[in-house]
């Protein structure tokens, strides 16, 4: 019997009925007639796993007998968003589950709404490995994701007098029924001590005496691929205390400190740090990054490969995809593995190293770029600072035998800054250890190799590519946008969730005017579900016939929600003064969503001008409603997934040479939305495919943008220079959005005028001039309709499933398998 294979359910309405209500029995405790709807919603969640898990199991097992290469993908953070209806999509069940569901008198969409999502992730990077993991259980490639399970993902965001508050996100207060934990498999992970060298049988060998130790337990989650069987793992470390022999280490001998001991180790797992550039630095932050990359490494090294696994074979079997900065000390992590524990020759274990190890940069910012002091890192892991020495001396040597005796450009180059603090910069290791390193858009990949590693890139020729990002179309269009999915497989049939290109041939149907209006028909039911949305979630109230003019990610101000707000506080202005008539203006509602890092006070700020300038245009009654701003709190998959079909207009207006690819901009015109943006990101290569006629470009270009700043920048000639510019800013200074009180923005008024980073003054006359044909553009709804149709039959290129391949086909060399 124990070697009989694991079977799933009958996939029927009565096998479905059956299982569901046995779950609810026996793995809830409770009747059919007294369950509440979170115990429905875990039966539920029970039942669907029960069917994925004889895949799962096989899965497993096939690949322990083929073994072949994978990817084990590196991330401190995976923003998946709700899991029940992407496992029912995935295995096919929701009809069935939906039919099962009613036949016990329960609607499948009650029980969605029970979910909390797993909010493991900031933004577009932990979003990004979401796709990129869903893509490749879908395309059948061996991965399994590695990262943090963090007690508390990034925070509830509610705003009290406009201004945001952070509450605690404990997505784990009920369990989660999606996590199977395997605390019997923990790994022990060591952290401080010292170094020393000892006689290794004549051999002189350096190894590393810890001072204390954590266990990582590993947590499995399932990632089906789409309706192929296939199933994939994601696996999530926890940090809990180990047993009292390592708590002696804190223990000076009383229960007290001994309790203080677990808090300390527990408190490893414990938060997702909330800022999504300008690294603080933290202990903590470092603690997390090296937990879960040596759990990873040991994981792999120990339990996936065969006992007797010859290691200079390690490349033909893995690549460790590194996913920005944050896992990089996973380098001289294997490193150590190799050279201290297995014994293998430095020489050796670095050429395998580098064929083990890609890294994904996300940035061009400067300050986001993550450095290590060496005070730090020596205390926390003093025989990686040691190995991270060697490798910074043997790459400079190589760097003097290519270049010479150029003391600026070592300078330049070494993996070791000086100033203002020695430090090691991790974009450097990664880039040194690295079999590739690319950037998430072609504009992004270019800068890289031209701005912030040209040395780098002169040194490692054939290194740097681009590998453009890309969205999962199962979540963001098939899931999210049931409707449109429709008319699409009604038009092409239902390959194109697979193969998003397919969607190309919509271009012939949006020359039909029945499709067009079809097409527009499942936009308005689009607008009318988010409204309800926004009713029951934020007492919002969606006014009919507006344009929504959506502006959802971080808050950042390279991002320039500003410039945003300062539109509608132009219009706004143009209409109190008497200049514009409300009748003449085309309805809208800005819509915003957006988190700023919690120590992030300019973010802050910008957040509290948009809903100060909502609360006064929202009751302004000399607008007639024809605009309004909408604000809703927490910002999250969940909620994008139902701004994000409903939008007519995306807001992509980042200064360029600032936003390294964006995903949001790809969601949305795969939704059709149509984009005013910049020329910066993958908006570059959206507008190249959506074509000029069916995009609103504005503002500056990245060269424009230097050309600019070698000028020397003056905001406050713009101000100046713009009478609508100089309008909307002082209506803001003049409290007119906060009761009179001067002093309120005064802050964000002066930063514009007198520094503004980020160009928002240089860019806004472009960027109004161009709402104005936004405008009257959306006054032509038929046109509109055929050009939104455009945007989805032009973007199929963005599906996450296309980046995958590009990883596969030109860095990881990890075909399909079995
Ligand atoms: C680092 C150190 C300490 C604390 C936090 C961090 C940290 C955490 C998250 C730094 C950066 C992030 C996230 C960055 C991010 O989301 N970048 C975005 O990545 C997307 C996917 O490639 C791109 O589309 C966006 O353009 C980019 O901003």
């Amino acid at each position: 019997l124990a070697l009989a294979p694991v079977t799933a359910p009958a996939s029927t309405v009565d096998g479905f009925v059956r299982e569901f209500l046995q779950n609810l029995n026996f793995n809830r405790g409770v009747a059919l007639s007294t369950s509440s709807a979170t115990d429905r919603y875990f039966a539920l969640a029970y039942t669907v796993r029960d069917y994925l898990m004889a895949r799962w199991l096989e899965d497993l097992r096939r690949q322990r007998e083929v073994q072949a290469k994978g990817v084990a993908y590196l991330s401190a953070e995976y923003l998946l968003g709700r899991q029940l209806d992407n496992n029912l999509l995935a295995s096919g069940l929701t009809d069935i589950a939906s039919e099962a569901l009613a036949s016990c008198g329960i609607d499948l969409d009650d029980l969605r709404q029970q979910e909390v999502e797993p909010g493991l992730g900031n933004g577009g990077l932990g979003r990004l490995a979401a796709c990129f993991i869903d893509s490749l259980a879908t395309l059948g490639v061996p991965n399994t994701g590695y990262g943090i399970r963090y007690e508390y993902g990034i925070f509830r965001q509610t705003f009290e007098d406009g201004q945001q508050v952070e509450q605690p996100d404990s997505w784990l207060a009920y369990g989660s029924p999606w996590e199977f934990p395997h605390p019997e498999a923990a790994q022990t992970i060591s952290f401080g001590g010292h170094t020393e060298t000892y006689d290794d049988g004549g051999v002189q060998r350096s190894r590393w005496v810890p001072g204390w130790n954590v266990q990582a337990v590993p947590y499995n989650y399932m990632v089906p691929g789409y309706q192929n069987g296939r199933v994939n793992t994601l696996r999530l470390w926890s940090a809990k205390a180990t047993n009292s022999f390592d708590l002696r280490v804190f223990n000076s001998g009383d229960y007290e400190e001994a309790v203080r001991a677990q808090t300390f180790a527990e408190n490893i797992s414990k938060v997702l740090y909330p800022e999504d550039s300008t690294p603080q630095g933290k202990e903590l932050r470092l603690q997390q990054q090296y937990f879960f990359v040596a759990a990873s490494i040991k994981d792999f090294l120990d339990v996936t490969l065969p006992k007797d696994f010859d290691l200079t074979k390690l490349p033909d079997r893995i690549i460790f995809q590194l996913n920005d900065t944050h896992p990089v000390i996973a380098v001289p992590e294997l490193m150590r593995v190799l050279v201290d524990e297995k014994k293998m020759e430095w020489e050796d274990a670095w050429a395998i190293t580098q064929k083990c190890f890609a890294y994904t940069c996300h940035t061009l910012l400067p300050e986001a770029l993550e450095v290590w002091s060496v005070d730090l890192l020596g205390h926390l892991l003093p025989r990686h600072l040691e190995i991270i020495y060697r490798i910074n001396d043997d790459f400079l040597d190589a760097v003097r035998e290519r270049f010479g005796d150029d003391e600026m450009r070592i300078r330049d180059m070494s993996i070791i800054g000086e100033h203002p603090v020695r430090s090691v910069r991790m974009a450097y290791l990664a880039t040194v250890a690295g079999a590739k390193v690319n950037g998430v858009a072609e504009l992004h990949s270019q800068l890289l190799r031209e701005k912030v590693l040209p040395d780098f890139d002169e040194f490692f020729p054939g290194k740097f590519t681009n590998v453009t990002n890309g969205v999962t179309p199962r979540r963001f269009v098939r899931l999210a946008n049931p409707e449109l999915s429709a008319l699409i497989t009604d038009a092409l049939g239902s390959g194109w969730v697979t193969d998003l290109e397919r969607l190309r041939e919509l271009e012939t149907h949006a020359e039909d005017p029945e499709f067009r209006a079809r097409f527009a028909e499942v936009k308005a039911a689009n607008k009318r579900r988010l409204s309800a949305v926004l009713r029951e979630r934020d007492g919002f109230e969606v006014s009919d016939g507006h344009m929504l003019d959506v502006m959802v990610k971080r808050l950042h101000e390279y991002k320039r929600q500003m410039l945003k707000i300062l539109h509608v506080v132009t219009q706004y202005e143009s209409v109190i003064s008497g200049r514009v008539v409300a009748a003449d203006l085309q309805p809208r509602t800005a819509i915003f969503g957006a988190k700023a890092a919690p120590g992030y006070a300019m973010a802050k700020n910008i957040i509290h001008l948009i809903n100060a300038v909502g609360s006064v245009v929202n009751a302004d009654t000399r607008l007639e409603g024809r605009l309004k701003v909408l604000f809703p709190p927490n910002y999250n998959v969940t909620l994008a997934e139902r701004v994000i079909p409903a939008a007519d207009l995306s807001e992509q207006i980042s200064l360029a040479g600032k936003e390294a690819s964006g995903t949001g901009n790809m969601k949305f015109a795969l939704n059709g939305a149509l984009t005013i943006g910049t020329d910066d990101g993958a908006n570059v290569e959206i507008r190249e495919l959506v074509g000029d006629e069916n995009f609103f470009l504005f503002g500056m270009s990245e060269p424009e943008v230097e050309a600019l700043w070698a000028r020397g920048y003056k905001p406050a000639e713009f101000y100046q220079a713009d009478d609508n510019l100089r309008r909307a800013l002082d209506l803001i200074a003049s409290g007119a959005f906060s009761r009179g009180d001067r002093s309120t923005f005064e802050p964000i008024v002066s930063n514009l005028l007198y520094d503004d980073r980020f160009m928002v003054l240089a860019d806004y006359s472009s960027y109004i001039a161009e709402q104005v044909k936004v405008d009257a553009a959306y006054a032509d709804q038929d046109a509109w309709n055929r050009s939104a149709i455009l945007n989805v039959a032009r973007t199929g290129f963005f599906s996450s499933d296309r980046s995958m391949r590009d990883y596969i086909d030109r860095i990881w060399h990890t075909p399909p398998s079995f």
